[in-house]
């Protein structure tokens, strides 16, 4: 397969978590008696474009206290949804469509289910939504030709 030589080709995405906490008085039926809050991790288009047609699947690993804690969403919406107690880091794979032959690449996301200044001494506790989200931009160098058909619509 032929590369493009002398060309990249940008995309941009969005990628990040949406936590919630729970009220207190009217938690959803069957969920842990220690969690906390609904979250939500992702990777998506800017304003929510189709990125699937260069995005094939996405593996979310989460903390090894989640059962089955690594998650194949192989369409979109690219997304985990999940309850519990604690932040911790998110690894990230991505995966191309196979025309592209190119290897997944790795990202990191910090869950965050609570606001900034939310755990201060004294504080009362914050009952609030916390997005935390990165735009971010992946680069492919010297595109096969038969990916850079597919990334430029040509
Ligand atoms: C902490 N280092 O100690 C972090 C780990 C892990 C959070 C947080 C598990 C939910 C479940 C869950 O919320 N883990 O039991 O399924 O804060």
């Amino acid at each position: 397969t032929k590369r493009v030589r002398g060309v990249s080709v940008f995309r941009p995405f969005v990628f990040g978590s949406e936590a919630r906490p729970f009220d207190p008085d009217n938690r959803p039926e069957g969920v842990p008696e220690d969690h906390t809050h609904q979250w939500r991790v992702f990777v998506k288009g800017v304003d929510d474009e189709d990125i699937s047609y260069w995005l094939k699947k996405v593996q979310f690993k989460l903390h090894e206290t989640y059962a089955q804690n690594v998650r194949s969403i192989e369409s979109s919406p690219f997304e985990v949804v999940e309850t519990g107690w604690g932040e911790f880091e998110i690894q990230i794979k991505l995966y191309f469509v196979p025309e592209s032959t190119e290897k997944p690449q790795t990202l990191w996301h910090s869950l965050k289910l609570h606001p900034y200044g939310a755990d201060a001494e004294g504080k009362k506790e914050r009952r609030e939504a916390v997005i935390s989200q990165n735009y971010e931009e992946i680069m492919f160098n010297e595109p096969v030709e038969q990916f850079y058909e597919i990334l430029t619509g040509g």
